[in-house]
């Protein structure tokens, strides 16, 4: 029926241009306007329209140098993320709920990893991190250490860059709610609507000051 292709191609086009899927670039500004780095960028649908789970994937957090490398990591839900201790010394790492390290570790999980030995691999702990939201990490034996992950159940969840850039991309075109967390936020701020278009570029000016970062140290600490 030669007569029905103009029609059936009408359709195809219009299926295609409404999920078509866009690149949404987001700058995250602190509270004195600099750009904030470390800040996880997440872009969730509206209005209840299908879209995919994240895909599990394994990601590495060393601890080296007497910090969590990296400081923030995003995670999809479900993924299984590798601790791998590259100090000569030991590290007790625990994971929580952030605000609740005091409470001991009924709130997340803790391991020992034992130090590098030269010529040997890296202590390696595997913990599959299967709730959404923010984890804080810490170290029993050494109260600076700090770290995040951010586990997220939406395919587009991105941490700032040191520019404050987070780049989105295959987001479907149309309304979608923004939020933002930072480790150092004092509230969540309140989400914005932003209407997702082909390229989206947008400002997103925030209340948060971020702690100054820790001069890295090259020396082994005075408690291993
Ligand atoms: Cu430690």
């Amino acid at each position: 029926m030669p007569m029905r292709t103009p029609v059936l191609a009408a359709t195809w086009l219009a299926l295609t241009t409404s999920t078509w899927a866009a690149t949404v670039q987001v700058t995250v500004q602190a509270r004195d306007g600099k750009p904030l780095p470390n800040a996880v960028v997440v872009l969730e649908v509206t209005d209840g329209r299908a879209v995919a789970a994240p895909s599990p994937s394994p990601h590495t957090i060393t601890q080296e140098r007497m910090q969590f490398v990296p400081a923030v990591s995003v995670v999809p839900v479900g993924s299984r993320v590798t601790f791998s201790n590259l100090d000569r010394w030991d590290h007790h790492v625990r994971g929580g709920p952030p605000g609740l390290q005091g409470l001991g570790a009924s709130a997340g999980f803790e391991f020992r990893l034992a130090g590098a030995v030269q010529g040997q691999n890296p202590s390696s702990h595997e913990q599959v991190l299967d709730k959404p939201g923010p984890l804080q990490l810490g170290c029993h034996l050494h109260g600076s250490m700090r770290g995040f992950v951010y586990v997220a159940d939406t395919p587009w969840s991105v941490a700032t860059s040191a520019e404050g850039v987070a780049l989105l991309s295959q987001v479907p075109e149309g309304p979608m709610r923004l939020r933002i967390w930072h480790p150092d936020q004092l509230v969540e701020s309140a989400p914005l609507i932003v209407d997702v278009k082909a390229i989206t570029s947008l400002n997103v000016p925030t209340q948060i000051q971020p702690r100054r970062a820790r001069r890295v140290t090259h020396e082994a600490p005075s408690v291993y």
